[in-house]
């Protein structure tokens, strides 16, 4: 739903905005008030917002609040309210003539008037209410006194799909962790959760027809047949959603106005339900030495018909627990070699005249489509899934990969959820030196607010099918990230949702980066009062001196690349150097130095990728040597790799593994970071 309020936003702003400065004005001593001003830092900035009247309402234990049944719970969790005369009242009335989910709050010195034209507008109209409180609102059952600025405040979104995704299944978030993270987006008026229950690494959702699924798939590591990855070697690592909890989380996310959205991702991303059911895989033999046997065949086999009898016992059982209109069945990344290489999946190419494998996957989605279309709901699929060319514009598609996926399929009819990578990505770090991952660039606050549909170059039929945006959080880094922080998803979510929230809800030509940057500092008291560990701004660099004494790396095992190693000597290569091979026991790198470093120096030792935890020695250990022949052990690998400070000047620095796979087919060799006192 789109549209605008004062005949295109302009007016409208201004009108905001000059209000705005005259309340600030008037706030030096806000409305004779406490000198807490947080209601102006109003995020995402509402349509329009009217002083009415100088004199404030008084909130305080005498206010009865008046509201429907179903939503006393939520407000009187922030908002017990008092037995005097009612003086706030909260109700839908669809009669407003307002657009979907729109609100009207009223607040004169007499009383407070909150009307949803539905209930979704009702519980904008709320967060915006608890907005103009004092932060400690959000601490819950607010006791105290608060005077309220009369103000009339006339609201809706922009955007109807308003979400941000969590992937649950590579790193295992708790139910309270995934309420907590839930009870933030509504406040910030992100009305979709997008749930990622299964991957390579995880199945996380209880299915009662095969329970298997989630009592192994559960559950990587140890003696499950699903490997560890992503850290936590040396135990089983994980856990699962009964459907009594999920069902639980569904009811705590309606009560805060926000609907999850539950994806499994088929056909790709199977790994762990292969190797539970290893049947549902392609007949095909693959040369797997290079990984030591270990199997990373993730992709369904189209072509064979039980398949479909197992598919459609999840399919039902997920629409049993989640009553959200769209269910997303995944769809990217599919490695359709295995189609290719398999003898059914060629029969059927071939009967059915296809003339790209991307038809494969277009046969494979359909027919999921039809089940979920049985059960009333329509499917939501990643960008890929349109590749074959004709996949029915029924279905949703979140495009992911880049800006210009995101407009194509948007041109092509799809209803689109926008959420490049480059932009709505939160799993990518912030600034340079931070964690996270890259791939998709360095995505800051500012980047991530510059989004806009005509600044993504959407087109006027592109743009009709936007139906909102979205961000991500997927987890790889999560599990070896998050001893680290006070809490890595709030750290790279916030205050990037922040942004993502106005990106949703305000016209774009009402945002501007200076004003909500200066709206977002009085909005981070709130988020402190909210509990939220937000990013505030870049961490120091690291302290200390990075050297470079003349060093000669060299290994045990074989490399894709020679010349990649010389690099990684010479500090020119920080993406690291391939090996073809994964590791196996007793396999080394070693590092030597032309001349010794010395005593005191904090050595960083690393295996694998830079920033996420694959392609690592799982296990191992750091040896040291002052004459570059006899070594001594340090040091024990952690998560494929060590920090060491050194006792003795020291010549040579050996990494040994004591495991046999990684779970991939390579390992990353690295440069060491030594930091001389
Ligand atoms: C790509 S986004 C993926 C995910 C990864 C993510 C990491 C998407 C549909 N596929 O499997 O977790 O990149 O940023």
């Amino acid at each position: 739903m789109k549209s605008s309020a004062c005949g295109g936003g302009g007016v409208c702003r201004t009108l905001v905005r000059g209000l705005l400065a005259i309340v600030m004005l008037l706030c030096a001593n806000p409305l004779g008030a406490s000198a807490d001003n947080d209601w102006l830092g109003l995020l995402p900035l509402p349509r329009s917002v009217e002083v009415v009247e100088d004199e404030p309402f008084r909130f305080d234990e005498s206010v009865a609040i008046l509201c429907p049944a179903e939503e006393q719970a939520y407000v009187r969790s922030y908002l017990p309210g008092g037995f005097g005369a009612v003086r706030m009242s909260l109700a839908v009335d669809p009669s407003l003539g307002l657009p979907a989910e729109g609100y009207r709050l009223k607040i004169a010195p007499e009383g407070v008037v909150l009307r949803g034209v539905d209930r979704a507008g009702l519980l904008n109209g709320f967060h915006t209410l608890l907005q103009l409180f004092p932060s400690e609102v959000y601490e819950g059952a607010f006791r105290g006194v608060a005077l309220l600025p009369a103000v009339e405040i006339v609201d809706w979104p922009e955007y109807h799909y308003r979400g941000q995704h969590l992937d649950v299944a590579r790193t295992f978030s708790t139910i309270p962790q995934i309420e907590e993270f839930i009870s933030h987006l509504a406040h910030h008026k992100i009305n979709h959760l997008h749930l990622h229950l299964t991957d390579d690494e995880g199945w996380r959702v209880e299915i009662k027809s095969h329970p298997e699924l989630a009592e192994i798939g559960g559950w990587r590591g140890g003696d499950s047949p699903v490997k560890a990855i992503y850290g936590e070697w040396e135990e089983r690592y994980g856990g699962y959603y009964t459907q009594e909890e999920l069902r639980s989380l569904v009811a705590y996310a309606h009560a805060r106005g926000v609907e999850i959205v539950p994806e499994i991702d088929l056909p790709g991303h199977s790994l762990t339900i292969g190797k539970i059911h290893p049947e549902i895989l392609c007949p095909v033999e693959r040369d797997l030495s290079a990984s030591e046997g270990y199997s990373s065949q993730n992709v369904w086999c189209v072509a064979r018909e039980e398949n479909y009898v197992l598919l459609e016992d999840i399919i039902s059982e997920l629409c049993d627990i989640f009553p959200s209109e769209y269910i997303h069945i995944g769809g990217d990344e599919v490695d359709k070699s295995y189609w290719r290489d398999c003898p059914h999946c060629s029969a059927l190419y071939r009967e059915r005249g296809m003339t790209s494998q991307s038809q494969l996957q277009e046969y494979f989605m359909e027919r999921l489509s039809a089940m979920l279309a049985q059960r009333g709901r329509k499917a939501a699929m990643w960008n890929e899934a349109t590749n074959g060319g004709t996949l029915s514009r029924e279905v949703r598609i979140h495009g992911w990969e880049g800006v210009r996926q995101c407009r194509e399929v948007a041109e092509a009819g799809y209803p689109t959820v926008v959420m490049p990578g480059p932009y709505f990505y939160f799993d990518m770090r912030q600034s340079k030196m931070e964690d996270g991952h890259n791939w998709a660039g360095i995505i800051s606050l500012k980047k991530c607010y510059s989004v806009s549909l005509d600044a993504l170059g959407f087109g006027p039929k592109a743009k009709s099918n936007v139906i909102g945006f979205s961000g991500a959080f997927w987890s790889e880094l999560y599990v070896t990230h998050r001893d680290k922080y006070d809490n890595y998803l709030e750290y790279q979510t916030f205050p990037r949702i922040c942004a993502l929230s106005e990106i949703g809800w305000m016209p774009s030509s009402s945002r501007s980066w200076e004003e909500f940057s200066a709206r977002l500092k009085v909005h981070e008291k709130r988020m402190e009062a909210m509990g939220i560990s937000y990013r505030r701004g870049a961490p120091e660099p690291p302290q200390g001196r990075q050297i470079t004494p003349s060093l000669k790396v060299s290994t045990s095992l074989p490399l894709k690349n020679s010349e990649a190693l010389d690099k990684i000597a010479s500090y020119a290569n920080d993406w690291g150097c391939r090996t073809s091979r994964t590791c196996r026991e007793g396999d080394w790198i070693l590092y030597e130095f032309a001349s010794s470093v010395k005593s005191g120096a904090v050595v960083e030792l690393i295996t694998g990728y830079r920033h996420v935890c694959r392609g690592v020695f799982p296990s191992g250990v750091v040896e040291v040597s002052e004459d570059g022949q006899k070594f001594r052990e340090v040091a024990k690998l952690h998560n494929g790799g060590a920090t060491i400070t050194l006792r003795r000047p020291t010549r040579a620095i050996r990494i040994r593994s004591t495991a046999t796979a990684n779970g991939d087919n390579y390992v990353f060799i690295q440069f060491p970071v030594i930091r001389v006192p």
